[in-house]
């Protein structure tokens, strides 16, 4: 039996080095525990960065039984031309799809795209029955997390898998499937190879315009964490790959401060003498001891998701911590000498106690800006990117546009199409207004600390052309638009 897992084909883009900067985790899990159970399959994992040329000549040269595809809403398209590709010349092969997407909205999936199957949620023993069951043995009406069309062409959703319970007892990502050389790493990185790995799944927060939740919110329990020695374990093995920068990424990394402060000791332990870390945190839960922890284990950089500087803001989007909270967290990552990368939405929206829609004003969005530039020149912020505000399906954000009017179309397409002039009072000018704002923040930034990846010349370029370009709204849409 041969299985291949595959990422969209995105091509050989500053897009795909920007989105694809690090292996795929979820299909390395996914091959990781059917080599564990199937003993004597084959997989073949392709990445993104490649033509849909490329990537049909790769699927007839390794000629699977099986194909599976992991979709995020943001490459829909890319996912829906490289599977059309497929199927054209493959008709009968089966087309698995997992991931957040179809976790969401298999029925749109299943409905719109040519593809056979999809896998909700954690997808691990989903696709072992999947594959199994392709190959022979037992029934599809028997595989809890899966759906399908039937031999009427009805869609079927089965019952709910229940999560894993003991991360400890999946196993490990089959890392031996990646070729490292490949990952540059994002545009502010220290270190390469680049890597990452997954200590915890789920997450306790509930951001509005995050749709987490409704990947792993199935059935409990449904925030779950490694033991701290068994990352320790991966991240030495990430190490014997020669990989020299390792995120450790959790929906947010300190969400059990405990938990974290154990990990880092854990890490702590192995002495590695080379490599750099970075993680994703919340601003409410540091104190000193933690940060010391992640001084120690060389923690060069943290990345914040601050959103904005305003506390309506903050309190509408449910960040559940205040500004002056993230202050207090930005102060003492600079006594400790450890580096912070800000992540930040303009154009906000949500909806107060009376269900009336708010959004984040023009001032507001201009008083954030202010607030990095200040936090930047006291050295307590490094580096930000920002997006425009985007409703995923599954997040509470998506279903206040919808009750609001604030989509265009429907179906999958949804997701990456807010249309901007639909938020009363934000033009189109007002956006590329701020828009260009931003970026030039974020060179400033960029020119002022460092840590820029020289593979992400060409990007760097590349986005300069919006800063000074006049009417480019339509293109920035749609090359860079799409998630953001
Ligand atoms: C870590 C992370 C990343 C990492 C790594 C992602 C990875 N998969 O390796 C990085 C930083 C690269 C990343 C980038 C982006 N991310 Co992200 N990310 C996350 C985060 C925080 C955790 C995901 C995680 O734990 N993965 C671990 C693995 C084990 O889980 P998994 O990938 O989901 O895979 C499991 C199942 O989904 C399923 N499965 C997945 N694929 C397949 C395929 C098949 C065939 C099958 C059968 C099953 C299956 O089985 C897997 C094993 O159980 C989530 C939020 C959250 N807390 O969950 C957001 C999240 C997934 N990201 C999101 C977004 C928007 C992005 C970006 C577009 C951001 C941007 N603007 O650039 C990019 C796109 C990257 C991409 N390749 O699509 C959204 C997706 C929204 C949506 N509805 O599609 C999420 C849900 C956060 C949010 N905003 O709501 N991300
Ligand atoms: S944005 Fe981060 S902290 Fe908020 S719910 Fe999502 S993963 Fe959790």
């Amino acid at each position: 039996m041969k299985v291949l897992l595959t990422q969209p084909a995105i091509g050989e883009s500053w897009l795909s080095y920007n989105r694809l900067y690090a292996p795929n985790l979820g299909l390395l899990y996914l091959a990781g525990y059917l080599k564990e159970f199937k003993p004597g399959v084959t997989i073949k994992y392709l990445e993104g960065h490649m033509s849909a040329d490329d990537h049909v000549k790769a699927v007839e040269s390794f000629q699977p039984d099986v194909y599976g595809i992991t979709l995020t809403a943001w490459a829909l398209p890319y996912a829906s031309a490289t599977i059309n590709r497929v199927k054209a010349v493959f008709p009968s092969l089966p087309i698995v799809a997992g991931g957040p997407y179809p976790s969401i909205n298999p029925r749109a999936v299943l409905e719109k795209e040519a593809i056979n199957y999809c896998v909700i949620g954690e997808g691990e023993q989903t696709f072992l029955e999947l594959v199994e069951y392709l190959d022979g043995k037992g029934s599809q009406e028997s595989i809890n997390g899966l759906a399908y069309r039937d031999e009427h062409g009805e869609v079927v959703v089965n019952p709910k898998r229940k999560a894993f319970r003991d991360l400890d007892e999946l196993p490990l990502p089959d890392w031996s499937l990646v070729d490292f050389s490949k990952y540059g790493g994002p545009a502010i990185s220290k270190k390469r190879p680049y890597g990452h790995l997954s200590a915890a799944r789920g997450c306790p927060h509930g951001c509005i315009f995050c749709s987490s939740n409704a990947v792993w919110k199935r059935s409990g329990p449904w925030v779950r964490h490694r033991s701290p020695e068994a990352i320790a374990k991966e991240v030495n093995l990430l190490y014997d790959y020669g990989v020299r920068e390792i995120v450790l990424r959790a929906g947010s990394f300190n969400a059990n401060l405990k938990w974290a402060k154990e990990v880092c000791r854990a890490i702590k332990r192995l002495k590695l003498k080379e490599a750099v870390f970075n993680c994703e945190l919340r601003c409410d839960k540091v104190d000193e001891e933690f940060l010391g922890l992640l001084h120690d284990i060389n923690m060069w950089c943290v990345h914040l998701g601050i959103e904005s500087s305003s506390p309506r803001v903050l309190k509408g989007i449910g960040k559940r911590y205040t500004i002056e909270q993230v202050t207090n967290a930005l102060e003492m990552f600079k006594q400790f000498g450890i580096k912070v990368y800000g992540y930040f939405m303009m154009f906000n929206f949500w909806e107060d106690e009376k269900g009336e829609l708010q959004i984040e004003t023009p001032d507001e969005v201009n008083n954030t800006l202010t607030f990095i530039k200040s936090a930047s020149r006291r050295g307590m912020l490094h580096h930000f990117s920002w997006a425009f505000c985007t409703p995923y399906e599954g997040s509470q954000l998506y279903d206040i546009a919808m009750r609001h009017g604030l989509m265009v179309g429907t179906g999958p397409k949804l997701a990456n199409e807010l249309d901007s002039s639909r938020l009363p009072g934000i033009s189109v000018a007002v956006r590329n207004k701020y828009r260009r704002r931003g970026m030039l923040l974020q060179f400033e930034l960029a020119l002022r600390n460092g840590d820029f990846n020289l593979n992400h010349v060409r990007r760097g370029l590349a986005n300069l052309r919006y800063v000074f370009a006049r009417n480019r709204h339509e293109q920035w849409q749609c090359e860079y638009g799409r998630s953001t």
